[in-house]
């Protein structure tokens, strides 16, 4: 006993004890790790500390959830002291938890697969952002700063487009059409996307066009064909002669132009990889051997890519980053080939692991231009090599590039703009639209670190920077968040063409059902669900008054509903709530939080309550969660909150989705929530019949599909015609219309 004792001091000390010095951070993936995945966390430091152990804690709560001395030290790196890697991947929980070791915090982060699931749609909307001109004579997607036609740039989005839709096909949505209206027509948006590129660059004048550009046409162009065919057979065979005929003319075209090497003005030095991948997109769709010939001739001179083996290339001179030929002829049946090519794939990804065992991150690119564009691909080979071979020894590579873009970078910044909503984003892009406006579009990747020795001499050397993020530049990679840096911090639409592959196969993981988000949403909040189903949420909410219960429990039970009830922490703190919220647990009710006192949040204008900021408001729902700990629900299992009156705003919202919880309330509409009336309040003053008779009528009128009805739980004294007494009535009523209930995890898909 007492060495037991002892052990425990000992614990405690250390834990205690441990220095964190000066200068430490600890990097997450702000967006979030899917629950299966491996998970790190890296942490920094200019001092020399020693770190044995670290906690995962619960975001609005505080608990701790779990601990962990899963550490491995790094060393030293530049000007880091310390370095060291935190592995959490054990830790499967579901939610927005923070890690914290010493007295150093990480910021925020998410575990949860269904944040993935429209995190492609928002990258997307950047693309179609960026669409200028009109699609009959050909408009084109441009970068960042100046609105210049870029075939070159623009084939190569295209293509991967097709090529993410092609490896995942059932993850993307159908809400815009090809125009890029807000309106479904029946084809994913991708494609909707991919097709704006498909019709420029079918109609470039190749006969004055680089070779270069050439091979990505036609590989667009043939693959275009093979996408579209379920789709548009006229489309699809329009591209595959044009892919062809352009083939012909840059065979040719090639001959010429390899005494010259590089075409003057163009910037990209490498075309064969172009004609490689041209000529094995051209043999998936015909079939004719000599195109599968040509492809492995072509790919001789080009095993590898040649941005892996260079310090210091510029932005476009091996380009496209990742030259797909080699992974697709991977899966034909000629051994030979097979062979060469998966020796090919393995010699690249291995000279990656060796650069990236070389930093603290993990990262197995050289920090040259557009450093994120090729983190991005990079992570795209590891991703589709892994799924094409199932050898998962580049699985930590994977992660480690995917986890730099989100935040996990000496940095701390999610190197896409507004993305996570709730993240450390780059705030001051070198874009145009933030440039004139001070708007920032979402989705947008910034072009990335770059070493400080290839920045010598390059247009951002020289200029001085400050800021919260300079502390953190080092030799191996420099980033600045700042308007002037358009070297480093300039988005580009390749790299995000390129985060489309990375997150599609992180939404992939999540079910088909649960893809689609067709909550609506106001002010932040969910107030109906899916109104294509016959559905309906029945919610409940209480603060003083509990003269429903058994009333409510029992016809519940009898038509076997699971409704939804949220509590104010004055009413779960009351001793007779503790044998109420057994029963319902007990029936399979979700049992949530309504704000700790039933505080109003705003006005009845929505303006926010003067004496509310974040922290008010988060310790007050902290207590709320506290009340319903002591009836044995946790916070993972009640992520729902309904404010007090329904009153909230976008700020509220915003709080909450940061510490991962959900608002939910009613659709407007039914009048449901207003039988906490009563008499004295005369022309405010609603009938259980008033309110009845409501709901059928909108029932009858547009239908109550995905409606949520909330009612109160009990209501004043005063009030005789108590609505709860009808409810199994109403219940029966619109059963017998077709309606189903469902829970709330069930019908508004956030899990
Ligand atoms: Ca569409
Ligand atoms: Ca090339």
């Amino acid at each position: 006993m007492i060495r037991k004792y002892v052990n425990i001091i000992l614990a405690v000390v250390l834990f205690s004890f441990q220095v964190i010095g000066a200068g430490t951070r600890v990097r997450v993936n702000q967006l979030g790790y899917l629950p299966e995945a491996a998970k790190q966390a890296i942490l920094i430091s200019e001092s020399d500390i020693t770190v044995k152990d670290f906690t995962i804690h619960d975001a609005l709560t505080n608990e701790v959830c779990g601990q962990f001395n899963t550490v491995s030290h790094w060393g030293e790196f530049d000007k880091f002291n310390s370095n060291y890697t935190l592995d959490f991947s054990v830790f499967k929980q579901t939610g927005a938890f923070y890690i914290k070791t010493g007295d150093t915090y990480s910021p925020i982060f998410f575990i949860n697969k269904h944040h993935f699931a429209h995190t492609t749609d928002q990258l997307l909307t950047y693309l179609r952002s960026r669409r200028i001109g009109n699609n009959v004579s050909g408009g084109w997607w441009y970068d960042a700063s100046n609105k210049n036609r870029n075939a070159s740039v623009n084939a190569s989005v295209t293509y991967q487009l097709l090529f993410a839709y092609s490896n995942y096909p059932d993850i993307f949505i159908d809400a815009y059409d090809l125009q890029g209206e807000r309106k479904p027509n029946g084809i994913p948006d991708v494609l909707d996307e991919a097709n704006w590129g498909l019709e420029w660059l079918s109609k470039i004048q190749y006969e004055s066009t680089p070779v270069a550009i050439n091979g990505k046409l036609v590989a667009a162009l043939a693959l275009g064909a093979q996408v579209c065919k379920s789709f548009d057979t006229a489309f699809a065979d329009r591209l595959a002669n044009k892919a062809e005929q352009i083939y012909r003319y840059a065979e040719e075209q090639e001959v010429v132009e390899d005494l010259f090497e590089i075409i003057e003005g163009l910037q990209e030095e490498n075309w064969r990889d172009d004609m490689q991948l041209a000529a094995t997109q051209l043999y998936f769709l015909t079939y004719n051997k000599q195109y599968l010939k040509d492809a492995v001739t072509y790919g001789t001179s080009e095993p590898v890519p040649p941005w892996l083996f260079t310090a210091c290339d510029p932005a476009l001179r091996f380009y496209p980053y990742v030259n797909w030929s080699p992974y697709l002829l991977l899966q034909i049946e000629n051994p030979q080939i097979k062979k060469d090519y998966l020796h090919n794939i393995m010699v690249s990804l291995q000279r990656a692991r060796l650069i990236a065992q070389d930093n603290p991150f993990n990262i197995g690119v050289n920090f040259s231009e557009n450093s994120n564009n090729k983190i991005i691909a990079l992570h795209n080979m590891c991703l589709i090599y892994r799924q094409l071979t199932n050898d998962h020894q580049f699985v930590d590579l994977e992660e480690s590039l995917f986890n730099w873009i989100f935040g996990c970078n000496p940095w701390g910044i999610s190197m896409v703009t507004g993305m996570p909503d709730t993240g450390t984003t780059p705030s001051h892009p070198h874009i145009k639209s933030y440039i004139e406006t001070d708007q920032i579009p979402v989705g947008a990747v910034v072009s990335g670190a770059v070493n400080n020795t290839c920045l010598k001499d390059s247009e951002i050397d020289g200029l001085s920077f400050d800021g919260p993020y300079e502390r953190h530049q080092t030799e191996w990679a420099v980033y600045h968040d700042h308007v002037n840096d358009h070297v480093t911090n300039q988005p580009n639409i390749d790299a995000s063409a390129g985060l489309i592959q990375l997150l599609a196969a992180r939404a992939s993981s999540v079910e088909r059902d649960y893809l689609f988000n067709y909550n609506h949403y106001d002010l932040g909040g969910i107030n109906r669900f899916n109104p294509d189903q016959k559905q309906i949420l029945i919610t409940f909410t209480a603060h003083q008054y509990d003269d429903g219960f058994r009333k409510i429990a029992s016809a519940l039970k009898k038509h076997n509903v699971k409704a939804a009830f949220f509590f104010s922490g004055d009413f779960l703190r009351k001793s007779k709530a503790k044998r109420q919220i057994k029963k319902l647990k007990s029936q399979g009710h979700y049992i949530g939080p309504a704000g700790n006192h039933y505080f109003q949040l705003t006005d009845w204008d929505k303006s926010l309550k003067s004496d509310l900021n974040k922290t008010v408001f988060l310790n007050d729902l902290k207590e709320n969660y506290a009340a319903l700990k002591k009836h044995g629900i946790s916070k993972q299992q009640a992520p729902f909150f309904n404010p007090p009156f329904e009153l909230y705003d976008d700020n509220i919202s915003f709080w909450c989705k940061e510490v991962g919880i959900h608002i939910i309330r009613s659709t407007p509409g039914t009048d449901s929530n207003l039988d906490y009336t009563f008499p004295e309040m005369r022309e405010h003053y609603y009938s259980s019949r008033d309110i009845l008779n409501k709901i059928m009528q909108v029932e009858d009128k547009s239908g109550l599909n995905g409606y949520i009805l909330q009612f109160n739980y009990g209501t004043n004294p005063a009030r005789k015609d108590k609505l709860y007494k009808h409810l199994e009535n109403l219940l029966m009523d619109l059963k017998r219309e077709g309606y189903e209930f469902v829970d709330i995890f069930k019908a508004v898909k956030l899990r």
